[in-house]
């Protein structure tokens, strides 16, 4: 058996626009053929996944009848559940069709937000008749390509009044949701409001119902801002705020790429895997990718258990590094206790004046060493096996 053969306990999630994508690009039309969402359900079990995630539309689509909406949904659910696929999380396309050409919740037009808003309640009811307890919002087109058309801040109070629409929406329904929202710094628009996960986290607290909402970071996103995605990934966690995550890969300096999990930064990749086991992140592991375009539907299959395995790999070498005696014994000297510091810790006044009286040896203090070299050598040798 396969040490690194998927299980439904890994909680491996794919949406349906990821397995789905067409290959489309500014410059080049669709190179595969479209495949039904029942036939994605069925790909996904045989791959090994265990969640389907979708917006809106990429299930039912906009100007669908009521009876069209309820055949295709019944028949979505009637696949899940032979396949044994959950709908873990339920999103809204707030940014593909052009009435969202100015944005959504942020839009000036009037109409178009209330659009939005209607647009997002009903992908609530799909989500919900799914089973979907977590709702991400990735504000796609939430930005500007002119800062002439509007202010900033008006924009951020839009946004918040839009969210907490919604959490008030998911109070008086019941569904029971947490809200995960998705930052981007750019693309498809210039720039976009709520450019990182650290925009949204101070965001989240001037909301009505911040308990209610949370981030889904990506790592694509945060690389395209040139940030230390895990360092994002850490902050909201240690918030109380990693509510869902996008896994995939990026090439700094590219376009917005969505590659397969693992197959640029994969150092980047470890860190992040070895925090999210570390900690005990219990949500699913989402991956927002697609592969290649130069693939047919054979090789969205290699894409997607790639992903998952690069996964499962990168955590069996997370266990080795954290089983490592050498590794271990250098983190231990690194923050060895010191005989006769004062305390710093909480602040009191005696402990304030005892440390402004301490004479420090800074010259002793800079004898220990900080052996990173060796610290990083040890990783890279458990990352490419020499040891
Ligand atoms: C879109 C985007 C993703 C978001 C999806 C959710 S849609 O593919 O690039 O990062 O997570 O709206
Ligand atoms: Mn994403
Ligand atoms: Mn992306």
């Amino acid at each position: 058996m396969d040490s690194y053969q998927p299980k439904p306990e890994h909680q491996f999630s794919f949406g349906l626009w990821t397995l789905g994508n067409r290959g489309r690009d500014p410059f080049g039309d669709f190179v595969r053929a479209p495949l039904p969402p029942t036939e994605m359900v069925a790909m996904l079990a045989e791959v090994g996944a265990w969640g389907v995630n979708l917006h809106d539309n990429d299930l039912v689509p906009i100007d669908a009848t009521g009876n069209e909406r309820d055949r295709i949904v019944r028949e979505f659910k009637q696949a899940c559940s032979r396949h044994g696929i959950v709908v873990p999380m339920a999103t809204v396309s707030l940014f593909f069709h052009p009435i969202f050409r100015d944005g959504a919740f942020t839009a000036n037009d009037p109409a178009v937000r209330a659009y939005a808003m209607q647009k997002t309640m009903r992908a609530m009811d799909l989500g919900a008749e799914l089973g979907a307890k977590i709702f991400v919002l990735w504000g796609g087109r939430e930005g500007v390509d002119t800062d002439a058309c509007r202010r900033a801040d008006d924009a951020i109070k839009r946004l918040r009044e839009a969210v907490n629409y919604l959490c008030a929406y998911n109070l008086d329904r019941g569904y029971g949701y947490k809200f995960a929202l998705e930052a981007k710094p750019n693309e498809p628009r210039g720039d976009i409001y709520m450019a990182t996960t650290g925009h949204y986290l101070g965001f989240i607290p001037t909301l009505d119902h911040p308990e209610m909402v949370g981030v889904n970071p990506e790592f694509a996103h945060e690389t395209m801002a040139g940030l230390n995605f895990m360092h994002g990934v850490a902050q909201a966690w240690e918030a109380g705020k990693l509510f869902h995550i996008d896994l995939n890969d990026q090439m700094p300096g590219r376009y917005d790429q969505d590659l397969r999990f693992g197959s640029v930064n994969l150092k980047g990749a470890f860190w992040l895997v070895k925090f999210l086991e570390d900690v005990g992140y219990e949500g699913p592991r989402h991956f927002d990718a697609h592969a290649y375009r130069t693939e047919d539907y054979e090789g969205v299959k290699d894409f997607a258990r790639g992903c998952m395995r690069s996964y499962l790999i990168l955590k069996e070498k997370a266990a080795h590094w954290n089983a490592n005696q050498e590794i271990q014994s250098i983190l231990r000297a690194l923050g060895e206790a010191r005989n006769g510091l004062p305390q710093v810790g909480k602040y009191s006044k005696a402990g304030a004046s005892a440390l402004l009286d301490y004479e420090f040896d800074k010259d002793k203090i800079l004898e220990r060493r900080l052996p990173y070299e060796r610290l990083d050598q040890l990783t890279v040798d458990i990352l490419l096996g020499g040891c």
